[in-house]
């Protein structure tokens, strides 16, 4: 699968990234719960190093809530910042300030100390495209200075954005994709949710890997939306039924497999089908011990349910199972 989905604007865009790291104290990497293994960029684990950092699971509203909260106990057990977010409901956000400024604390002091004090919390957004980075800033400055889209690729530069209260200063990026994706899979996943425009890849194979998956996955939800009766058979002819069942016929009676393919995808990513994530913790990732990391997830995650780090040097460690291959 020989595509490009690499522009130049995202080599400019991760330059841009790099020159503005000096100038802010956190950044907010936003992936998208329902792919939070193919939503994350490598390079920018790289890029960003030891900044204090932290990870939106954004559009958690259309992720399955109880492979979310699998993932919260997971990175609160790889010592990193996570937490879910809806950016249109601004589900999440006081956490994420509130994180924000506990990174942060011993900076603010040296600052206040200095008499400097009223200085704004300056934020960085970054992510693949199409993870909500614009609303997100739109919503927690209450302002509607960013320019969002259901498409991906809108935000083409760099963009300061302050928060009415004037206490925090948002700094809105470009997505950015890598030149290498994995594999067949990641890129399919990434054009399901809507991170790789529609125009790269054949809409119609992507539909199809997205039904094949949900029928692995959440079958019944399948089952109800499309009305399907015969969920035993071949998963194409299961797929074709879909599509009649929606009346997605050609003169002739043969399968629209275009229109149904939009209409499918469509309802995929409006949340219609219902909360679904297409990445769940491995066997490999849950670790050896389930009993232990869960008592010991549930220590670090506290009350508010936040996975929260100890300390740099460990986000360091646990980004770095992030990269695989070289960039
Ligand atoms: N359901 C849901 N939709 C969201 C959420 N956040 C953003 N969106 C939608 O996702 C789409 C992309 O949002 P943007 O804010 O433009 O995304 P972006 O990351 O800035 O995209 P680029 O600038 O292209 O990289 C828009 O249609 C938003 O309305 C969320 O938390 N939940
Ligand atoms: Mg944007």
């Amino acid at each position: 699968m020989d595509i490009n989905w690499f522009p130049g604007h995202m080599a400019k865009a991760l330059r841009n990234i790099k020159e503005h790291l000096p100038m802010v104290d956190v950044v907010v990497e936003t992936c998208d719960a329902r792919i939070p293994r193919s939503s994350r960029n490598p390079a920018l684990a790289r890029i960003l190093a030891d900044k204090p950092q932290i990870l939106v699971f954004n559009k958690a509203d259309l992720a399955d809530p109880k492979v979310t909260e699998e993932w919260v106990r997971y990175y609160s057990r790889h010592k990193l910042t996570m937490v879910p977010c809806n950016s249109k409901n601004r589900e999440g956000f006081r956490r994420v300030t509130e994180e924000a400024y506990k990174l942060v604390a011993e900076k603010l002091d040296r600052i206040a100390a200095r008499g400097r004090d009223n200085r704004p919390l300056r934020l960085m957004v970054v992510g693949i495209p199409n993870t909500g980075k614009s609303t997100l800033i739109n919503s927690m400055s209450g302002r509607k200075a960013a320019q969002t889209s259901d498409r991906p690729g809108v935000t083409r530069g760099p963009q300061w954005v302050r928060s009415k209260d004037t206490k925090l200063e948002w700094l809105d990026m470009p997505g950015v994709l890598w030149p290498k994706l994995e594999t067949d899979e990641q890129k399919l996943s990434l054009s399901a949710t809507g991170a790789i425009k529609d125009q790269v890849l054949p809409i119609e194979e992507v539909s199809f890997f997205l039904f094949r998956k949900l029928l692995e996955l959440y079958p019944e939800y399948l089952r109800e939306r499309y009305r399907l009766r015969h969920m035993e058979s071949d998963p194409y002819d299961i797929y074709l039924e879909g599509a009649r069942m929606r009346g997605c016929i050609l003169s002739g009676g043969r399968v629209d497999e275009q229109r149904f393919a939009e209409l499918f995808l469509n309802e995929f990513r409006g949340g219609m089908i219902g909360r679904i994530s297409l990445e769940t913790i491995s066997a490999a990732e849950a670790g050896e011990d389930e009993a232990s990391v869960l008592s010991q997830a549930s220590a670090e995650v506290g009350t508010d349910g936040v996975a929260r780090p100890e300390n740099q040097e460990d986000i360091l460690d646990s980004d770095e199972d992030w990269i695989h291959g070289s960039y």
